[in-house]
């Protein structure tokens, strides 16, 4: 609320919760707000202190003397004046407003609060922009601009509907049910005020219950209907003491009692009224006062007492001096009643063409009221149905947007899921099952593009031909598995031995083929005859002892001496791996230009055969 936005403390954090508690729990609120503004005092913490003196002085303002509140609010301005925060000057501002008007100073309330509201409703939040509305409704009221009054009143309603949670909408039911009531309208303030006890049961505030009925029990009694504000009475009765007298109301309670028949009741309910009012009462409590009086002599069968009590008030004070269409209209319509019951129909004549005179006036005002509330009603409506649309709407793309998103989650778990499968049967379609090398299929596959790089890089890309010697014998010897075990080595061998740039392939049977990007054949043959050693030395148990000195024969071809075509540089690598089985095996023959001119074909004889015997 136009607080400087820095880390609030713990204090500021307690004192602000308090704030929006006031309505919900009134007893914690103000509990919270004791202690943050103790800690908060301690810690010369400004924004806190200012915050737990705005909780503390509101609550003064409902339950003590304006000047005791009136000091508090000023503390709380004080400190938020100290601390730079508008909002919360602002809301001290609608307190000590509020406090003049309970003094019945609405002019000088009004005064504080108009040349704020721009400021206000651009500055705080619902809450107290709604708060700050209802005190400036207050003043229109008290001055008797019913119209005016409702005007402000029904936008507060709107901000205070967007902070339902806090609970001041109940506030504003009972607010707009008085001011009907004043006008005449009780059958409408009726409505507003089953509303607002229903929604009493959401909160824990028993002195705005309190008020709530009091101003039920005023309607009941101004629509004759007095019996029925009994059950009221005694709702009001069982309360809290502190939240029964805090409403006030003992004075229309006892009228109410008294019209009702219930004479001890009555007796009872004057008589807390009395000492509730000892100093100095509002103009209007002071006059319901004195009906109550009256009613209670005629009630008591001293008719001529009460009328005589009521004429000594006589003029009545002016509108703006505080006293109310209502209590005018009560205060004259006793006095007829009980001079017509002594007898003095004159009299009684003329108070009650005095009163019909205010019940037009007050017609005349609810009228306006009234037609000013339907159409603010409507606008309230239609602005409630278009945010119900947008929300609406808003979840329903929300949902749509949930719906997609997992619909999307889901297809791309799909997509990678097959993506995974088609990636494993690509590779199962290149691979060899049992030395997990590539197979001929992929060979055939990758050789002729990796001729094409090599021959426009003008490097070499070297073929190796493998072929195991002599494996029949070890399949006869030592069974096919150990064959096989043989087979898996050798793949894993030339696995740990080659570039990751390297192709090994499972040819055929024991034969083997690797393709070498830019290496010549010789480099090639250098490559091979290590894997030739180590193959040699690898040891296999086998039944009845140990295998090794295993050997390859291997032909060695490099696509820039043998030949630039796959088929030609693979046939060249097979010829001469043919050649090394024909020189004795455990060998590798590179190829020679000179020796293959007529095989591979397509080369200038460059190089002469070169061969590595075997160790044996
Ligand atoms: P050389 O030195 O002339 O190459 O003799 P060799 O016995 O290796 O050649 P030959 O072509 O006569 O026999 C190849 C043998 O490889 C025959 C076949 O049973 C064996 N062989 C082929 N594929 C497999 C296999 O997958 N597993 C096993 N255990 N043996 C296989
Ligand atoms: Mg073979
Ligand atoms: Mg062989």
């Amino acid at each position: 609320m136009g607080t400087a936005r820095t880390r609030a403390s713990p204090a500021l954090r307690h004192a602000r919760h308090a704030w929006r508690l006031q309505y919900l729990d009134a007893a914690r609120a103000l509990a919270l707000a004791e202690r943050a503004l103790q800690s908060a005092a301690q810690d010369g913490d400004l924004p806190a202190q200012c915050w737990a003196r705005l909780v503390r002085g509101l609550h003064l303002m409902r339950t003590a003397p304006a000047a005791q509140a009136s000091r508090e609010l000023r503390a709380a301005q004080e400190a938020a004046l100290a601390c730079g925060d508008r909002g919360a000057q602002i809301l001290a501002e609608v307190g000590l407003a509020r406090c003049e008007l309970n003094s019945d100073r609405a002019q000088a309330a009004l005064a504080r609060l108009l040349p704020l509201r721009s400021e206000g409703l651009r500055l705080l939040r619902h809450l107290g922009r709604a708060m700050l509305l209802n005190g400036i409704a207050g003043c229109f009221s008290a001055l008797g601009d019913s119209a005016e009054a409702f005007a402000y009143m029904y936008q507060a309603l709107r901000e205070a509907r967007h902070a339902r949670r806090q609970g001041f909408d109940v506030v504003l039911y009972c607010n707009i049910a008085h001011e009907l009531c004043q006008l005449g309208d009780c059958e409408e303030a009726l409505r507003y005020l089953h509303e607002g006890l229903d929604r009493c049961d959401d909160l824990r505030n028993g002195r705005l219950r309190a008020t709530l009925l009091v101003n039920r029990i005023v309607c009941l009694t101004d629509l004759d209907r007095a019996r029925d504000a009994l059950p009221d009475i005694e709702q009001l009765l069982a309360l809290p003491a502190a939240d029964a007298s805090g409403a006030g109301g003992f004075e229309s309670m006892a009228i109410a009692a008294l019209r009702a028949g219930a004479r001890p009741l009555g007796d009872q309910l004057l008589e807390r009224a009395r000492r509730a009012r000892a100093d100095e009462p509002p103009v209007d409590a002071r006059h319901e006062l004195l009906v109550a009086q009256a009613e209670q002599a005629a009630a008591h069968g001293d008719p001529v007492q009460g009328a005589r009590l009521l004429a000594a008030a006589l003029p009545l004070p002016a509108t703006a001096d505080g006293l109310s269409l209502r209590v005018r209209c009560l205060f004259l319509h006793t006095h007829s009643e009980l001079l017509q019951r002594c007898g003095d129909d004159s009299a009684a004549l003329e108070a009650l063409r005095q009163g019909q005179q205010l019940h037009l006036e007050r017609a005349r005002l609810a009228l306006r009221a009234r037609s000013q509330a339907a159409s603010l009603q409507t606008e309230l409506l239609r602005l409630q149905r278009e945010r119900d649309g947008l929300e609406v709407r808003r979840r329903a793309a929300e949902r749509a947007r949930a719906q997609l998103a997992a619909i999307n989650r889901q297809l791309s778990q799909r997509v990678e899921e097959v993506q995974r499968l088609q990636a494993a049967l690509a590779e199962q379609a290149v691979r060899d099952f049992l030395t997990g090398l590539y197979n001929r299929r992929h060979l055939s596959e990758v050789l002729p593009s990796m001729l094409a790089l090599a021959n426009r890089n003008g490097e070499a890309l070297a073929v190796v031909v493998i072929d195991l010697d002599h494996f029949k014998a070890v399949n006869d010897r030592y069974g096919h598995a150990t064959g096989d075990r043989l087979l898996q080595a050798f793949g894993a061998l030339v696995r740990r031995n080659l570039r990751r740039s390297d192709i090994a392939c499972r040819y055929g049977g024991e034969e083997f083929c690797v393709l070498m990007p830019k290496t010549s054949a010789h480099a090639a043959r250098r490559k091979t005859d290590a894997l030739r050693r180590q193959w040699r030395e690898l040891r296999f148990e086998v039944d009845g002892g140990v295998l090794t000195g295993n050997s390859f024969s291997a032909g060695i071809a490099d696509s820039a001496t043998a030949a630039s075509t796959a088929d030609a540089l693979l046939k060249a690598a097979d010829d001469c791996a043919l050649d090394a089985k024909r020189r004795g095996r455990d060998q590798s023959v590179a190829f020679s230009a000179a020796r293959h001119a007529g095989v591979a074909g397509d080369r200038a004889p460059v190089a002469t055969l070169a061969t590595t015997d075997g160790a044996r």
